[in-house]
């Protein structure tokens, strides 16, 4: 009786851990939902665990449809933080970043935000 309860417990901190350990967006640069003055050549997007690049990837969409990005990378020095090159200055308006990750124990998790490049 016990034991079956010990590993009920076990099962189930065993389903919780994974879990938690889901990539969640942190911070990015330009911020989420800020207005930026200088158009961004680079996003910076910081998460809660380490990203497989490889399975990853971002979506820039601005006023006139989708923007050429360059390939995901890691930054050298944090394995959470992916950078985005944009290929081209970005005229003034919103900005939205679609972001798909995968994180280095497998799972995967997405969402978005938006930017504004003043005027
Ligand atoms: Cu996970």
């Amino acid at each position: 009786m016990i034991g079956q309860l010990a590993l009920a417990a076990l099962i189930a901190l065993a389903g919780a851990g994974p879990a938690l350990a889901h990539a969640r967006l942190l911070h990015a640069i330009p911020r989420v939902g800020s207005t930026v003055k200088i158009a961004p050549r680079d996003l910076e997007l910081s998460f809660s665990e380490s990203i497989d690049v490889g399975g990853s990837s971002v979506t820039l969409l601005g006023p006139s449809g989708r923007v050429a990005t360059g390939p995901l990378t890691r930054d050298p020095a944090d394995p959470r933080i992916v950078h985005v090159p944009v290929k081209r200055a970005l005229p003034p308006g919103t900005y939205r970043v679609e972001w798909g990750m995968t994180s280095t124990d497998t799972h995967h998790t997405d969402g978005d935000f938006s930017f504004k490049v003043a005027r």
